[in-house]
Protein backbone atom coordinates (compact mmCIF):
# COMPACT_ATOMS: atom_id res chain seq x y z
CA UNK A 1 0.00 0.00 0.00
CA UNK A 2 1.26 3.60 -1.09
CA UNK A 3 1.55 5.62 1.78
CA UNK A 4 3.09 8.73 3.64
CA UNK A 5 5.37 8.86 6.57
CA UNK A 6 7.25 11.92 8.06
CA UNK A 7 10.64 12.61 8.68
CA UNK A 8 13.11 14.79 10.35
CA UNK A 9 17.10 15.15 9.53
CA UNK A 10 18.44 15.83 13.18
CA UNK A 11 21.02 19.20 13.67
CA UNK A 12 23.66 16.26 13.80
CA UNK A 13 23.68 15.33 10.50
CA UNK A 14 22.74 18.89 9.10
CA UNK A 15 25.69 20.37 10.72
CA UNK A 16 27.74 17.74 9.53
CA UNK A 17 26.15 18.81 5.51
CA UNK A 18 25.08 15.18 5.63
CA UNK A 19 21.56 16.59 4.41
CA UNK A 20 22.38 15.30 0.60
CA UNK A 21 23.61 12.16 1.39
CA UNK A 22 20.49 11.22 3.62
CA UNK A 23 18.43 12.35 0.83
CA UNK A 24 19.95 10.49 -1.93
CA UNK A 25 19.81 7.91 0.52
CA UNK A 26 16.09 7.80 0.50
CA UNK A 27 15.95 8.57 -2.87
CA UNK A 28 17.79 5.45 -3.91
CA UNK A 29 15.75 3.44 -1.42
CA UNK A 30 12.83 4.42 -4.11
CA UNK A 31 11.22 7.05 -1.53
CA UNK A 32 9.63 9.97 -2.95
CA UNK A 33 9.96 13.10 -1.52
CA UNK A 34 6.58 15.16 -1.08
CA UNK A 35 7.71 17.82 0.49
CA UNK A 36 10.83 19.42 2.42
CA UNK A 37 11.43 22.15 4.83
CA UNK A 38 14.38 23.19 6.87
CA UNK A 39 13.43 24.77 9.73
CA UNK A 40 15.14 25.68 13.39
CA UNK A 41 13.13 24.44 16.04
CA UNK A 42 12.10 26.34 19.08
CA UNK A 43 12.03 24.67 22.49
CA UNK A 44 7.95 24.57 23.13
CA UNK A 45 8.30 22.94 19.48
CA UNK A 46 11.00 20.33 20.38
CA UNK A 47 8.87 19.74 23.67
CA UNK A 48 5.46 19.15 21.79
CA UNK A 49 7.09 17.11 18.96
CA UNK A 50 8.54 14.78 21.95
CA UNK A 51 6.17 15.21 24.48
CA UNK A 52 5.25 11.47 24.82
CA UNK A 53 9.16 11.35 26.22
CA UNK A 54 8.57 14.11 28.71
CA UNK A 55 10.23 12.49 31.91
CA UNK A 56 12.51 10.16 30.23
CA UNK A 57 15.91 11.02 32.01
CA UNK A 58 17.48 11.37 28.36
CA UNK A 59 14.10 14.22 27.20
CA UNK A 60 16.65 17.49 28.75
CA UNK A 61 19.34 16.83 26.69
CA UNK A 62 16.51 15.50 23.76
CA UNK A 63 15.11 19.09 23.58
CA UNK A 64 18.68 20.83 23.77
CA UNK A 65 19.83 18.63 20.60
CA UNK A 66 16.84 18.66 18.61
CA UNK A 67 16.81 22.80 19.24
CA UNK A 68 20.47 23.12 18.92
CA UNK A 69 20.94 24.07 15.06
CA UNK A 70 18.88 23.33 11.85
CA UNK A 71 16.49 20.36 10.78
CA UNK A 72 15.06 19.34 7.86
CA UNK A 73 11.40 18.38 7.86
CA UNK A 74 10.26 15.75 5.37
CA UNK A 75 7.18 14.50 3.83
CA UNK A 76 7.89 10.72 2.15
CA UNK A 77 6.39 8.79 0.21
CA UNK A 78 6.19 5.35 -1.40
CA UNK A 79 4.88 1.48 -0.83
CA UNK A 80 4.50 0.71 2.76
CA UNK A 81 6.06 3.72 3.78
CA UNK A 82 5.92 3.76 7.56
CA UNK A 83 7.34 0.47 8.28
CA UNK A 84 10.15 1.07 5.62
CA UNK A 85 11.67 3.93 6.39
CA UNK A 86 11.75 2.59 10.49
CA UNK A 87 13.81 -0.45 9.08
CA UNK A 88 15.64 1.82 6.83
CA UNK A 89 16.25 4.12 9.85
CA UNK A 90 17.52 1.43 11.89
CA UNK A 91 17.46 0.96 15.52
CA UNK A 92 17.66 4.21 18.23
CA UNK A 93 21.16 3.46 18.89
CA UNK A 94 23.71 3.53 16.15
CA UNK A 95 26.59 1.68 16.75
CA UNK A 96 23.93 -1.63 16.82
CA UNK A 97 21.50 -0.54 14.56
CA UNK A 98 22.23 -3.00 11.08
CA UNK A 99 24.60 -2.37 8.11
CA UNK A 100 23.24 -0.18 5.60
CA UNK A 101 21.10 1.73 7.63
CA UNK A 102 20.71 5.35 8.13
CA UNK A 103 21.34 5.70 11.61
CA UNK A 104 24.46 3.20 11.45
CA UNK A 105 25.92 5.43 8.47
CA UNK A 106 25.07 8.40 9.95
CA UNK A 107 24.40 8.61 13.34
CA UNK A 108 27.16 8.92 16.11
CA UNK A 109 24.76 7.82 19.10
CA UNK A 110 21.43 7.34 21.03
CA UNK A 111 20.87 10.77 20.81
CA UNK A 112 22.90 12.14 17.91
CA UNK A 113 21.63 9.56 15.64
CA UNK A 114 21.01 11.69 12.40
CA UNK A 115 17.32 10.75 11.40
CA UNK A 116 13.88 10.25 12.78
CA UNK A 117 10.96 8.48 11.12
CA UNK A 118 7.33 8.16 12.73
CA UNK A 119 6.40 4.68 13.88
CA UNK A 120 2.98 4.85 12.89
CA UNK A 121 0.84 6.56 10.32
CA UNK A 122 -1.41 7.92 12.58
CA UNK A 123 1.75 9.40 14.23
CA UNK A 124 2.94 10.65 11.21
CA UNK A 125 0.11 12.59 10.23
CA UNK A 126 0.47 14.44 13.73
CA UNK A 127 3.92 14.97 13.46
CA UNK A 128 4.07 16.47 9.48
CA UNK A 129 1.06 18.30 10.62
CA UNK A 130 3.67 20.42 12.86
CA UNK A 131 5.64 21.46 10.36
CA UNK A 132 2.95 21.20 6.82
CA UNK A 133 0.12 21.81 5.62
CA UNK A 134 -2.60 19.14 5.55
CA UNK A 135 -3.06 17.02 2.25
CA UNK A 136 -5.65 18.18 -0.07
P1 LIG B 1 13.35 6.12 17.91
O1 LIG B 1 13.51 7.47 17.24
O2 LIG B 1 14.47 5.19 17.63
O3 LIG B 1 11.99 5.52 17.73
P2 LIG B 1 12.51 6.98 20.56
O4 LIG B 1 11.23 7.45 19.95
O5 LIG B 1 12.44 6.01 21.68
O6 LIG B 1 13.51 6.42 19.46
O7 LIG B 1 13.32 8.25 21.10
C1 LIG B 1 13.26 9.47 20.45
C2 LIG B 1 14.64 10.08 20.39
O8 LIG B 1 15.14 10.23 21.70
C3 LIG B 1 15.67 9.19 19.69
N1 LIG B 1 15.64 9.27 18.25
C4 LIG B 1 16.95 9.71 20.28
O9 LIG B 1 17.38 10.92 19.67
C5 LIG B 1 16.55 9.99 21.72
N2 LIG B 1 16.82 8.83 22.58
C6 LIG B 1 16.09 7.70 22.68
N3 LIG B 1 16.64 6.83 23.55
C7 LIG B 1 17.75 7.44 24.02
C8 LIG B 1 18.77 7.07 24.95
N4 LIG B 1 18.75 5.90 25.58
N5 LIG B 1 19.77 7.94 25.18
C9 LIG B 1 19.80 9.15 24.56
N6 LIG B 1 18.87 9.56 23.67
C10 LIG B 1 17.87 8.72 23.39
Amino acid sequence: MRERTFAIIKPDAVADRKVGKIIDALLSEGFDIVEMRQVVLDRPSAERFYATHAGKRFYADLVDFMTSGPIVALQVEGEDAVAHLRNFVGTTNPRTAARGTLRRRFGTSSLRNAIHASDSPGNAALEAAQFFAPPK
